[in-house]
């Protein structure tokens, strides 16, 4: 029996369940100790398109630990890849860093997003460690019930603001574009990263509008169900907000904020923004030198 004999699906498995041995092309960094939570859950991070800030998301997944962690969506871009196939190295290091964390030991769930849809008929399956399921319930350290979906089924409801309706695909995939561009130049300056959409976003009456209702729909939502809270993604926009004791947690998105939620080992929650946290790594590290220089 050769390879050539074996079902597909199979020799895709096979891969799947090797891929930790490949090196990736952006090794792991030593960074000593991680910073460690009991939960990390990120989302939308467009793998196979530009927009995607891997750099930022491999030093975030290089610096940070968890037990569980949760893909809430949109983490490979599967309607971009379609029209045109990106898929730059860096990019498989992110699905290694995955596969590797799985491997060593932290309960990975992911729950595919409207972009990644391809996925969700594999609802229920585990590949190379990783769950797939339609949706989530989670249960904080401090016994909270969060429900943790990725947000596009509320889309729906919302057909009178449907997501970049005001703006259209053509023209945000322009703005992310425009996007990587000043980013680019921004770092050859020295610069922190600084996201124009994130900016032009909160600037338009409309998108503030949308985002704001649409927090409320998903809290309603997650009321019905008598949870404590909701986590989402979807929208790209990273908040907490409490609707009639109902928590909105959004984990935000790796293509304009660069935000991860995370929850802590006594079940108090944090949404972290890693551009400001690498800052503020980069700043501390000159302080320590400064300090140096100044003893010596
Ligand atoms: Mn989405």
């Amino acid at each position: 029996m050769t390879m050539n004999d074996l079902p597909r699906n199979f020799d895709v498995a096979h891969k799947v369940a090797n891929f930790p041995s490949i090196k990736p092309s952006v090794p792991e960094r030593v960074v000593g100790e991680r910073r460690k939570f009991r939960t990390i859950w990120i989302s939308d991070v467009h793998l196979g398109t530009k927009g995607c800030n891997h750099e930022l998301l491999i030093d975030f997944l290089d610096h940070t630990d968890s037990e569980t962690m949760y893909l809430v969506g949109d983490i490979i871009d599967g309607w971009r890849l379609k029209k045109k196939f990106y898929w730059p190295a860096e990019h498989n290091d992110i699905v290694w860093r995955i596969l590797r964390r799985a491997r060593r030991g932290t309960r990975i769930i992911y729950i595919p997003g409207n972009h990644d849809e391809m996925v969700r008929p594999f609802s229920g399956m585990n590949f190379g460690g990783v769950e797939i399921m339609r949706a989530a319930f989670h249960t904080t350290a401090d016994g909270r019930r969060l429900m943790v979906l990725h947000g596009d089924e509320f889309d729906t409801i919302m057909l009178a603001h449907r997501w970049l309706a005001f703006i259209g695909d053509a023209a945000y995939h322009l703005m992310m574009k425009l996007n990587n561009w000043v980013a680019a130049a921004r770092n050859r300056l020295g610069l922190p990263y600084w996201s124009i959409s994130k900016a032009a976003k909160h600037k338009v009456k409309n998108a503030v509008e949308f985002i704001s209702k649409y927090e409320e729909v998903v809290a309603r939502a997650a009321a019905e169900r008598g949870v404590d809270g909701v986590v989402c993604g979807h929208i790209h926009t990273a908040e907490f907000r409490v609707f009639d004791g109902v928590e909105y947690w959004n984990d935000g998105d790796w293509v304009e904020g660069c935000n991860a939620l995370v929850e802590h080992f006594d079940g108090s929650m944090e949404i972290l923004n890693w551009p400001e946290e690498v800052a503020r790594r980069e700043t501390g590290r000159t302080d320590a030198k400064t300090k140096v220089r100044e003893a010596a």
